[in-house]
């Protein structure tokens, strides 16, 4: 990863103060915390203990957590130091009406499937902690009964914060839509496969990190149950696959709280209820930020996964897709343990071919959660050869292996930009 020679200066120069989220929730305040570690056992530890890990160098980790965590950081002997949160990580930066909000995302989903009605429905999948619909667009081409073909599954924003992580699959089915029928590659594409798009997994957690200003640096959902005690879930620690190991908290105050159970929170059952009762899904993407990374299962172990076949097909997917972005391809335990991640779920439980995508920026201080406007059309525009790699390939991913180089293999330039009509 990147080393930022400034960002030991800003640790140093600045003294031990926290952001400190307006609102109800009872989570003191969100520090951002430089912690000495150079092993991934380390960054387990450092994870088990609560802290959201977003960067990791060769000597240390950025990362996020409340007081709670600093506390258990120091008995257990981390040398970390802390830094207040720039200003200027506090705010989309002007132009932030670029980025969607909730009303915004629905109404344009909605505008969407109704101009390609012949190619789009709308549903929501079930309601978060606080009632809200999870919206879910299905795309296929000759609207054939589900199940029929090969299905792929993009979701969006199981962290609140990560608001990039919206934007690319709302914007992959914009792109779908608008170029059936004019681009030959796309319009074939949805003839044969049945697209989902889920780009908000965790819709209250968005809608209270975006609501008066500043932005608060929320992760997990809403759960709670009251003003007071709303301590939030990491919905990226609550699946069912070896849910309760490494790698989560089990503290309420921790930023990757795994929950009171596997799929306690209603956001995970309903994509858990989608996933288990739609067998056609053979791939999944599930898109986070940050750090330019694309990861794939195992999550809860070092080791790989057991199946050689299944493994090579994920190491070879990934290597071809960060290929196309840039990103850096790896298993996702060589950054740190996780337990209850999505991916370890739909490939354990399902032998789904499963990614996790860490979109831009590489670092926290260029811009972390909160980029300018400016970067979502070249941020998304990157991420359409991925995403049609994958939905070509759904139909069989292991052919990836089989077939020696993929069919049709994609780069950048071969699909970016489309062909002028
Ligand atoms: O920790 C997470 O949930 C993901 N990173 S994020 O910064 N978006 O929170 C990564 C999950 C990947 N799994 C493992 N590292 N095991
Ligand atoms: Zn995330």
């Amino acid at each position: 990863m990147r080393k930022m020679g400034i960002l030991s200066l800003v640790f140093l120069v600045l003294p031990l103060t926290a952001f400190t989220p307006s609102g109800t929730s009872s989570l003191d305040t969100s520090h951002v915390v430089k912690i000495d570690a150079s092993t991934r056992e380390e960054r387990t530890e450092i994870t088990s203990l609560g802290v959201a890990i977003e960067e990791i160098h060769d000597t240390y980790i950025v990362g996020i957590c409340h007081s709670n965590q600093l506390k258990d950081l120091k008995a257990k002997g981390f040398v970390f130091e802390t830094t207040s949160t720039p200003a200027f990580l506090l705010d989309f930066p002007p132009g932030d009406g670029a980025f969607h909000n909730l009303q915004e995302l629905e109404s344009e989903m909605k505008a969407l499937v109704q101009a390609h009605s012949n190619l789009a429905t709308i549903s929501s999948i079930g309601k978060s902690v606080e009632g809200r619909d999870l919206w879910m667009v299905r795309i296929s081409g000759t609207q054939t009964k589900e199940g029929e073909k090969a299905g792929i599954l993009f979701l969006g924003t199981h962290h609140a914060r990560e608001h990039l992580s919206t934007e690319v699959p709302f914007f992959l089915m914009k792109h779908l839509l608008e170029k059936y029928g004019k681009d030959e590659k796309i319009t074939r594409l949805v003839n044969e496969r049945e697209i989902w798009i889920i780009p908000l997994v965790n819709p209250d957690g968005t809608d209270y990190d975006i609501t008066d200003k500043p932005y608060k640096w929320w992760r997990k959902n809403r759960q709670g149950g009251g003003a007071q005690s709303i301590y939030g879930v990491d919905l990226n620690r609550n699946y069912g696959y070896k849910w309760g190991g490494q790698g989560a908290g089990s503290d309420p105050s921790s930023e990757t709280y795994r929950g009171t159970s596997a799929f306690s929170e209603p956001e995970t059952q309903a994509v858990k209820a989608f996933i288990d009762t739609h067998p056609n899904i053979t791939t999944l993407l599930s898109y986070h930020t940050f750090s330019e990374l694309i990861l794939y299962p195992w999550g809860y172990t070092y080791d790989s996964i057991e199946d050689q076949q299944a493994f090579k097909v994920h190491e070879t997917m990934a290597q071809a897709m960060g290929r196309m972005t840039g990103y850096k391809p790896q298993q996702s335990s060589d950054l740190y343990i996780t337990s209850g991640d999505t991916t370890d779920w739909s490939f354990g439980e399902h032998k789904i071919i499963s990614f996790t995508f860490e979109l831009y920026p590489a670092s926290i201080w260029d811009g972390g959660f909160y980029p300018p406007a400016s970067v979502i059309e070249g941020v998304t525009k990157n991420n359409i050869p991925p995403a049609l790699y994958l939905i070509e390939y759904a139909d069989n991913p292991y052919r990836v292996i089989t077939t020696g180089q993929p069919r049709d293999f994609l780069t950048v330039s071969d699909i970016w930009p489309p062909k002028p009509q």
